[in-house]
């Protein structure tokens, strides 16, 4: 646990204050997190009740694709970030969700550890070890245990995922996204340069909850 957190922490800090002063985490907004949108609701391994958004699934937002960053803050305005996957049932849960709506691809909160405070031994090397949920602070297995993700077994060069391919253009893959059939090979787990805009999906986020609701214990959230 206190890995998850340290590595959740550092993913924070890393965010907040060395990606680029105009680009940081947002800071949920109690009202929004009160009155967030739930289209369903799904019971983790540990018995954790979390509500889920889906983009494509809401009026404003049935259109909108933003940036892996922009994502993560829309959700998290609302006590929420986008989702994390740590069992493989939630994983199926999610996909089922996106084959309903016929959708092309999602952004998860899945990142590669690849920034300050990543140096540490057991993340490397960061595309096999250096995998994370930053939206719950999970860890995700070893890219080379195929059975500990859902990662593709093919991509653009037909390589498994992630392959890292944008790195050749300057373009790290350090985001987690599912695209839907997109090589002929089902709703599967991609590594995506984090700049390319899609729809998301948001899940409570715990952190955020508690943090909104110690400081204010008189609302409904
Ligand atoms: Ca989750």
């Amino acid at each position: 646990m206190s890995r998850q957190v340290t590595l959740a922490t550092a993913a924070l800090l890393a965010v907040m204050c060395c990606v680029d002063a105009q680009r940081r985490l947002a800071l949920p907004d109690p009202k929004s997190c009160a009155n967030r949108v739930r289209h369903s609701t799904y019971r983790d391994a540990r018995g954790v009740l979390h509500s889920y958004f889906f983009s494509w699934e809401h009026a404003p937002t049935r259109n909108l694709e933003v940036d892996w960053l922009d994502a993560r803050n829309i959700c998290r305005r609302h006590c929420m970030d986008t989702v994390s996957m740590e069992t493989p049932q939630e994983n199926e849960f999610i996909k089922q969700r996106i084959a309903r709506g016929n959708v092309r691809y999602i952004w998860t909160s899945g990142r590669k550890c690849n920034f300050a405070g990543c140096d540490r031994p057991d993340l490397q090397p960061p595309n096999v070890n250096g995998w994370f949920w930053s939206g719950s602070g999970a860890k995700i297995g070893p890219t080379t245990q195929r059975n500990t993700g859902d990662w593709s077994y093919t991509g653009g060069y037909g390589q498994p995922q992630p392959d890292n391919r944008e790195a050749a253009q300057g373009n790290d893959e350090s985001c987690l996204s599912i695209l839907n059939n997109f090589y002929n090979d089902g709703l599967k787990w991609h590594d995506v340069a984090c700049h390319h805009v899609k729809p998301f999906v948001c899940e409570d986020s715990d952190e955020l909850l508690n943090f909104v609701r110690s400081r204010n214990p008189g609302l409904r959230i």
